[in-house]
């Protein structure tokens, strides 16, 4: 009854969901940059990190690229990719 294809698309779901994989840390990353950015504007305050990403709150000043005060997910990303 169950289609095979479905069955192993579920399977690898299950599977690559909680990964180490490179992909999926950027996924959590990004799921835990939504829930910091309490004002949903796309940028990580100093006090939003402090709250919501106290790693990236100690190494603010690094991860802030552009210097402009704000953390975006994408300079987040770039930092973590090494
Ligand atoms: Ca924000
Ligand atoms: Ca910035």
């Amino acid at each position: 009854m169950i289609d095979r294809k479905f069955l192993a698309a579920v399977i690898f779901a299950a599977l690559a969901w909680p990964a180490i994989a490179d992909s999926s840390r950027n996924e959590e990353i990004a799921e835990r940059f939504a829930e910091a950015d309490t004002n949903h504007d796309g940028q990580l305050t100093l006090a939003e990190a402090k709250a919501g990403m106290p790693r990236v709150a100690a190494n603010f000043r690094k991860i802030d690229a552009d210097q402009n005060g704000t953390v975006s997910l994408a300079e987040i990303e770039a930092l973590a990719d090494r």
